[in-house]
């Protein structure tokens, strides 16, 4: 049977038309702001795309919470703070291992990322108050483990019923004198969707861990890498390589890290910022305080790590370094080249969708082009106009009354530590050299002309686009993934990796051309039918008939 021709016949106008054909008038205009096709000449087509707004109720989306983003995302990775969820049991337990993020109980074998702790609120909690039963947990955590760091994160009822989570902390922290206790106000409401936990994260991680080690840390060419949470082992994966090059990495932020690890971060010379999204604050911040530039990394594809490490040697710029990087890369390449060769003979020319967080979207366009396939469509749940558009519509960014409910934080040079890591001079020399600091340029310009980018895709739109357009693979979340599979076409995990991964660095981008050339090889979804397809009138009796 002939395969039914796809795709390219359909004018992006089309389908974007298509995908708002259903939707009321009032809910039509608001998405059709929120479905840009790419450069777009058009004249009715948006210039700029409308993302970080509320999800019109209704709306199945793929979107999670506040809390998901400051508790699971940014603290959840690091492995020897205890974290506690002060609410109902549900919000911990569907934060309880849910993301893959991998750690290493390293030496001191301090890792409490198997445990799952809550205040297990009752009703009784939520009429007379849950503080003191939050008192009790503290104490209860700080006596079994003895921890370097306490965090308490709110859930919805916390805020509604005005629990002062952060009193608790301070007391406790006081009484226990060797702990670090604070907490987050992160109520599941607090903002459109994750990312505005991802904002409070980072908010306090600054405000009461970073810069509580006062022992400099030793090591020849020192970063942070922010924004890389170790799914996967993706982290174990970069720290490889970094150490391979003779690249000392401070602090993560989060993957597999620690609480000394945030409390050093500002040792490093250089932040090299993976998530943009999730973690910008941060490396905003260091810079400010501390005089630590920030560049944008990414380390998903090959030839994207790479590029990021000779992003980092070049600010370096020591020819010991140069060298080492340039000889890493070219073993590394020799296997990735390998099966890239390989692969490529069966998905060149196939083609993708990509519907992820804040980052995902874009980094993973990188690795699909290595292996010659095309992006078809790909948008953000979460993230902002930069991350479409680039760094310089921020001046732009409406503040509505959700962003301003996100507190902004001052941050000052520090009298004794603020130590600007070059000179004017050299900062100039580098720029004058192409060289970009604290610039991201977002998804949109690495996307071809007609693509369409869409963002907070929701389950109907989803479902409409793989069958007017079939790609030979889906990428997008677990919510996603069953419907589409029965849609006939292949579903790729890009939160969790399904139970994939690494995919970051060199030997990610191996493992990952192998496992996506198996998955859009396979037949296997497009031939499954189920029973009511294949005999649509059964009939049934009861048995008492
Ligand atoms: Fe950054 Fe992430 Fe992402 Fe993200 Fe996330 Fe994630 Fe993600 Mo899931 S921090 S924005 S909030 S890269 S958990 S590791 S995969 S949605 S694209």
């Amino acid at each position: 049977m002939a395969k039914t021709k796809k795709v390219v016949q359909l004018m992006p106008t089309d389908i974007k038309e298509e995908l708002l054909a259903k939707y009321p008038p009032k809910v039509a205009r608001k998405r059709a702001k929120q479905i840009m096709i790419n450069e777009a000449t058009e004249s009715e087509a948006p210039s700029e795309i409308l993302a970080n707004v509320r999800t019109i109720p209704g709306i199945i989306t793929m979107r999670g919470c506040t809390y998901a983003g400051c508790k699971g995302v940014i603290m959840g990775p690091t492995r020897d703070i205890v974290n506690i969820t002060h609410g109902p049991i549900g919000c911990a337990f569907y934060s309880w291992l849910t993301r893959r993020n991998q750690t290493d109980a390293g030496e001191d074998g301090e890792n409490y990322m198997t445990y799952c702790f809550s205040t297990d609120m009752q009703d009784q909690d939520i009429i007379f108050g849950g503080e003191k039963k939050l008192e009790a947990s503290i104490q209860e955590a700080y006596d079994l483990f003895h921890p370097k760091g306490i965090c308490i994160f709110a859930t919805c009822p916390v805020g509604l019923i005005g629990d002062d989570i952060h009193a608790v902390a301070k007391k406790m922290k006081a009484k226990f004198g060797d702990c670090n206790v604070f907490a987050f106000s992160c109520e599941g409401y607090k903002g459109v969707s994750q990312s505005a936990g991802h904002h409070i994260a980072n908010n306090q991680v600054f405000t009461h861990l970073v810069g509580e080690n006062e022992e400099p840390k030793e090591g020849e060419y020192k970063i942070n890498l922010l924004g890389e949470y170790n799914i996967g082992g993706d982290g174990f994966e970069i720290d490889r390589i970094l150490k391979k090059c003779g690249i000392t990495n401070i602090a993560t932020f989060s993957g597999n890290s620690t609480y000394d690890q945030f409390a050093s971060a500002q040792y490093a010379d250089l932040s090299a910022v993976m998530c943009h999204r999730s973690i910008n604050y941060v490396a905003d911040m260091l810079e400010t305080k501390y005089g630590i530039p920030w560049i944008k990394v990414n380390f998903i594809g090959a030839k994207s790590t790479a590029k990021s490490l000779r992003k980092i040697a070049e600010y370096f710029g020591d020819k010991k370094l140069i060298d080492k990087v340039e000889a890493v890369i070219a073993e590394e390449m020799m296997e990735v080249d390998k099966v890239a060769t390989d692969v490529r003979t069966r998905t060149d020319g196939k083609t993708a969708m990509l519907f992820v967080g804040g980052s995902r979207a874009h980094h993973y366009q990188d690795l699909f082009a290595e292996m010659g396939m095309k992006t078809l469509s790909a948008g953000y749940e979460f993230a902002h106009r930069d991350d479409y558009e680039g760094r310089e519509v921020i001046p732009d960014l409406k503040v509505d009354a959700d962003s301003r409910n996100i507190e902004e934080i001052t941050v000052e040079a520090d009298p004794e530590l603020y130590n600007p890591r070059k000179t004017p001079e050299e900062l100039k020399a580098l720029e004058e050299a192409g060289y970009q600091f604290k610039h991201y340029a977002g998804m949109n310009p690495d996307m071809d002309k007609g693509t369409l980018i869409i963002d907070d895709l929701n389950q109907y739109e989803a479902e409409k686009l793989v069958e007017i357009m079939k790609p030979d693979i889906f990428c997008a979340g677990i919510k996603e993934k069953y419907s589409i599979q029965k849609t006939g076409v292949p579903m790729k995990q890009l939160h969790s990796y399904d139970s994939g991964g690494p995919y970051a660095g060199f030997q990610g981008a191996v493992n990952f051309y192998k496992e996506i050339d198996r998955l859009v090889g396979s037949k296997v979804w497009s031939y499954m039918k189920a029973p009511w397809q294949e005999n649509p009138e059964l009939t049934g009796t009861f048995v008492w008939e």
